[in-house]
C-alpha cells in the first residue's frame, strides 16, 4: 500500500509515520508536508533513509505539487496538514481556511482524479463545540465549531463529506480529543508549561483553568487510524478519545508537581475570545465496530511525556527561534 501522509512532520503526523514504519514496514510512506512553522524533519531522522520513505516538501493547497505526487502513485491519503493552532487563528485566520479548507478540497480533488483506496480526513472535536457539565459528543452530534481554527477544520469536513456524497469518493473522517506526547510543538498547554516550567517563567492559564480537555496520548491515536485505514466502513465517521477529561488547573499543577517547581508561578490571565468550556468524547463507536483500546493510561503518559522534554530539551530550545518569541510576544502582551 503507498500511503500519502500530509503533514507528517509535525506532531501528530510524524509520531504517525513513526508509528507506521515499525507496525508496518511492507506499506510505503510518501511524506508531503510543507514545513511551516510547525513542521520539523528532525522528528523523521530514523527513518529518513528507509526506502519505503520519502519526502515531499509542498503545500497541499498547491494543484500543481499534489498532481505529481499524485502520478507517483498514491492508494491511501491520511490528511494531518493543517494549520492547528487555537490562538494564532484568531491572530491570523486566512492561513487556516488556505491550509484546512482550500487544501483538502486540492486534495479530495486529486484523489478523486487519480483514484484511491481511502481518503482520511483527520479531524477534531473542537468541530463539535463546546459542551455543558454533562453529556459526550458523538459522531451524530451537530458541528457547531467557535474558533477561526474549528470552522476551518468543520469546512474541511464538510467537504470531505460532499466528495464521498457527491463523487463516491471512499472516505472516513476521524475526530480526536487533545492529543500529548513527544514532538508537540511548545505553543500547546503541555509542552508550553513544561518548557516555562523549566525556565522559571510565570505560566499563563485562560479564565479560570477550569476549562476541560479530553486528552489521549498520541500513539493511541495513531493506533485508531491505523485501524480506520484498515478497517473503517466507507463514508463513516469515528470519534477517538480515551475518557481522560481534565481541567486545565489540573494539567499544570501536575506539571509543576513532576518538575519539582512551585504553584507561584502560575498567572492567570485574560481568557481566551470564544474559549470552548468543555470537551469529551464518547468512544464507543470505533470501541465496538473496529475494537480499538487505547493503551496508555493518563498518569503515566504525562509522566512520560514530561521525561522526554526533559530529555530533549535540544529539540524544543533549538525550536524556539526568533519567529516562535515573536508569536510569544504577540500572543501573551497585556496577559
Ligand atoms: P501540527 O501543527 O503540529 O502539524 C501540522 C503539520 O502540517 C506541520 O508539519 C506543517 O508543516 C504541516 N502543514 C501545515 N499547513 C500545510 C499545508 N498547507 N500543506 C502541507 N503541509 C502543511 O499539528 P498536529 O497537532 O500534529 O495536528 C495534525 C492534525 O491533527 C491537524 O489536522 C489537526 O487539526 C488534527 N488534530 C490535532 C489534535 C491535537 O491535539 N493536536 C487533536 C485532534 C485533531
Ligand atoms: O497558554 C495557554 N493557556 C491556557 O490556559 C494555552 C496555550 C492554552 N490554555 C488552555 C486553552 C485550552 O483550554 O489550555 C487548553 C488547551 O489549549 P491548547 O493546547 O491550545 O489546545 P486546544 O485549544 O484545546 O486545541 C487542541 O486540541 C484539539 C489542538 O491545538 C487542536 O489542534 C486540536 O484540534
Amino acid at each position: 500500500m503507498r500511503i500519502l501522509v500530509t503533514g507528517g512532520a509535525g506532531f501528530i503526523g510524524s509520531n504517525f509515520i513513526l508509528y507506521m514504519m515499525r507496525q508496518h514496514p511492507q506499506d510505503e510512506i510518501i511524506n508531503l508536508d510543507a514545513l511551516t512553522y510547525a513542521g520539523n524533519l528532525e522528528n523523521l531522522k530514523s527513518v529518513e533513509n528507509e526506502p519505503n520513505y520519502t519526502f515531499v516538501h509542498g503545500d497541499i493547497a498547491d494543484k500543481g505539487k499534489v498532481d505529481e505526487v499524485f502520478k507517483g502513485g498514491v492508494d491511501v491519503v491520511v490528511n494531518f496538514a493543517a494549520e492547528s493552532h487555537v490562538d494564532r487563528s484568531i491572530l491570523e485566520p486566512e492561513a487556516f481556511v488556505n491550509a484546512n479548507v482550500l487544501g483538502t478540497q486540492v486534495l479530495l480533488d486529486a484523489a478523486k482524479r487519480y483514484g484511491v483506496t481511502k481518503f482520511v480526513q483527520v479531524s477534531t472535536d473542537e468541530v463539535y463545540g463546546s459542551l455543558g457539565e454533562t453529556g459526550l459528543f458523538s459522531e451524530t452530534t451537530p458541528l457547531a465549531p467557535n474558533s477561526p481554527y474549528s470552522a476551518s477544520k468543520a469546512g474541511g469536513d464538510l467537504l470531505v463529506r460532499a466528495y464521498h456524497e457527491t463523487f463516491g469518493l471512499p472516505v472516513n473522517i476521524t475526530r480526536c480529543s487533545n492529543n500529548y506526547g513527544p514532538y508537540q510543538f511548545p505553543e500547546k498547554l503541555i509542552p508550553l508549561m513544561i518548557s516555562r516550567a523549566l525556565h522559571d517563567e510565570s505560566l499563563p492559564i485562560y479564565g479560570d483553568g477550569l476549562n476541560i480537555r479530553d486528552w489521549l496520548y498520541v500513539e493511541d491515536h495513531c493506533s485508531a487510524i491505523d485501524l480506520v485505514i484498515r478497517q473503517g466502513r466507507i463514508g463513516e465517521v469515528y470519534n477517538i478519545g480515551g475518557n481522560n477529561e481534565r481541567t486545565n488547573i489540573h494539567i499544570v499543577q501536575t506539571i509543576l508537581k513532576e518538575l519539582g517547581k512551585p504553584e507561584s508561578l502560575i498567572r492567570y490571565v485574560e481568557d481566551r475570545p470564544g474559549h470552548d468550556r468543555r470537551y469529551g468524547i464518547d468512544p464507543t463507536k470505533i470501541t465496538e465496530e473496529l475494537g480499538w483500546k487505547p493503551k496508555h493510561n493518563f498518569e503515566t503518559g504525562i509522566k512520560e511525556t514530561i521525561q522526554w522534554y526533559l530529555n530533549n530539551k535540544e529539540w524544543w530550545t533549538r525550536i524556539q527561534s526568533g519567529a516562535y518569541r515573536d508569536y510569544m510576544a504577540k500572543q501573551y502582551s497585556g496577559r
